[in-house]
């Protein structure tokens, strides 16, 4: 957006402070959201019309102990937009108004990312149990304060919180979303930015797709030619869209993931989908023979030599060094589209690399395909198919296999919302807004319900998409459409609510200079 565009945006969104003549006079300024105008939306809302908080230029934001970052990030937050000073302090006069972020052993009830949030006169205070849950918490503050609280330069205007109080936890742990680096590469700048945007609506997970037949996009040192040569000019679909990460940007990007309590979840896809590694490395081939490089986006074709120990001392470095560079738990192993290995060395490959994923500490996750291995029980299947049943997913299931759901038709973020969209596939149909809101995770599949699911996904793959617009034009307005699926009670599920929400919070990405698809199911504001 250019600065004048953005400055009119500005404008336009700065409503009056006072009343006009005639009008009622309404107990808080034009422009307060309505407690319940969060997404996704809170578990439980009080909303109390007699009060109100008021951030002003003397507001301080008090932090309890193990609060502190948590605080910082929020008062950075703020200060652009209102350009106060808002100082983070351990204890503040009784007279300052204050922001309050408070850990609390009382708010366990509420687990980790749960918290609650009550704002009144003087004092908006969060209280949670664990940082996950205060930052949760001011998550939900930023979309409380007007819209304008997204300026990146200073608004006058009255910053009101409406009165009331919000109790909140998540439906499920894991609520993630997915880059393909793939296809083309993303840099480490543009997935923070992404990080940034899916964080605040409590995504908690970011899965990174870096392997595929295309290219090899972070570095094995046992391995080097995996990165130099598939990591390099011309890889990529179209030839377009290479690079890798190092492990030093690796290990970056997993700290500023963590900063704002995103776990980053890695993949290397196999026993399919392994072309670069092959062109890199020819002796993964059963025939020795390096296959050409790839940058059409066709699938299936490529297999690992499933009955050739050095497909396993390859499996195994990889799996060992990506582990060492990982905290989160998961490390994800693909497993999708392997129409090139008969399905007997399928689940033989898969029942060797399962435990090896164990054995260097990580809980194995993979596309349902992995269902038909016994060894998956241990493991996390992402469903991605599109189909009403999934008989191998629901017996996995009944062994002992959690389940993030994805499904394709519903859930990702590279089909095209209609006919026009001018990026993205089609093969799983169109998604428009209310097709990737309206569906209840744990209905999805027969045999597959609550209990077996660890939470929803929604993927992004990137054979059509380059730039940073181009994903964001993707993602939003879906993606919190998703987000809400995985943090909200079934009880608040209503796509009427969810539109209207939508629709006031269009603007908040105009002024973050964040691209979106103006759907035309939603009225935007
Ligand atoms: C299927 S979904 C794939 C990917 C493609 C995607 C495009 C899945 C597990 N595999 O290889 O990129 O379709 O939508």
């Amino acid at each position: 957006m250019t600065t004048l565009s953005r400055l009119v945006a500005v404008a336009a969104l700065s409503l009056p402070l006072v009343a006009s003549p005639g009008t009622a006079v309404a107990a808080e300024p034009a422009g307060t959201p309505a407690l319940t105008s969060v997404i996704p939306a809170p578990a439980r809302v009080t909303a109390d019309p007699n009060t109100s908080f008021r951030l002003a230029s003397r507001t301080v934001v008090r932090v309890s102990p193990g609060a502190r970052a948590v605080g910082e990030r929020l008062a950075a937050e703020l200060r652009p937009a209102t350009g106060f000073a808002l100082p983070v302090v351990a204890a503040a006069a009784r007279s300052a108004p204050a922001i309050s972020l408070m850990l609390d052993s009382s708010a366990a009830p509420l687990g980790s990312e749960g918290y609650e949030l009550t704002s009144g006169a003087g004092a908006l205070t969060i209280k949670a149990y664990r940082a996950a849950g205060l930052f949760a918490g001011t998550r939900t503050l930023l979309q409380l304060l007007p819209t304008e609280i997204d300026s990146p330069t200073p608004v006058r205007r009255a910053w009101t919180v409406a009165g009331g109080r919000i109790t909140d936890q998540p439906r499920f742990a894991y609520r993630g979303a997915m880059l393909d680096l793939a296809r083309h590469f993303h840099t480490p700048g543009e997935i923070k930015r992404y990080i940034d945007e899916i964080s605040r609506f409590k995504v908690n997970h970011l899965h990174l797709h870096l392997s595929d037949d295309q290219g090899w996009r972070i570095q094995i040192d046992a391995w080097p030619r995996l990165t130099t040569v598939s990591g390099g000019p011309g890889t990529g679909v179209d030839g377009v869209g290479p690079g890798f990460l190092t492990k030093s940007q690796y290990s970056d990007l997993i700290a500023y993931a963590a900063e704002r309590f995103v776990t980053i979840v890695p993949e290397i896809d196999m026993p399919g989908h392994v072309n670069a590694a092959q062109v890199a490395y020819p002796e993964l081939t059963c025939d020795g023979v390096a296959p050409p490089p790839r940058t059409d986006t066709a699938v299936g074709y490529s297999s690992l030599c499933i009955g050739s120990e050095t497909t396993y001392r390859f499996v195994e470095d990889v799996i060992r060094e990506l582990a060492a560079l990982t905290p989160g738990p998961y490390l994800h192993i693909g497993g999708d589209e392997a129409h090139a290995t008969p399905e007997a060395d399928y689940v033989a490959f898969m029942q060797r690399v399962l435990p090896l994923v164990t054995k260097y500490g990580k809980t194995a996750y993979g596309w349902n395909e992995l269902a038909k291995a016994p060894a998956a029980s241990t493991a996390v299947a992402q469903y991605w198919n599109t189909g009403a049943t999934n008989p191998t997913l629901a017996a996995a299931v009944t062994r002992g296999t959690k389940v993030v759901m994805s499904p394709a038709n519903q859930a990702y973020l590279d089909m095209k919302y209609d006919r026009d969209t001018p990026l993205g596939l089609s093969w799983a149909g169109y998604i428009e807004v209310r097709t990737a809101y309206d569906w209840d995770p744990a209905t999805r599949l027969p045999g597959v319900a609550e209990p077996a699911i660890l939470g929803v996904e929604a993927p992004l793959w990137s054979e059509t998409l380059r730039t940073l617009d181009d994903i964001e034009f993707m993602a939003f307005p879906r993606l919190p459409a998703l987000a809400e699926l995985g943090w909200s009670p079934v009880s608040t599920h209503d796509w009427t609510s969810f539109a209207t929400r939508l629709g006031t919070y269009g603007p908040r990405w105009t002024l973050r200079d964040v691209n979106f698809y103006p759907s035309p199911q939603i009225r935007w504001s």
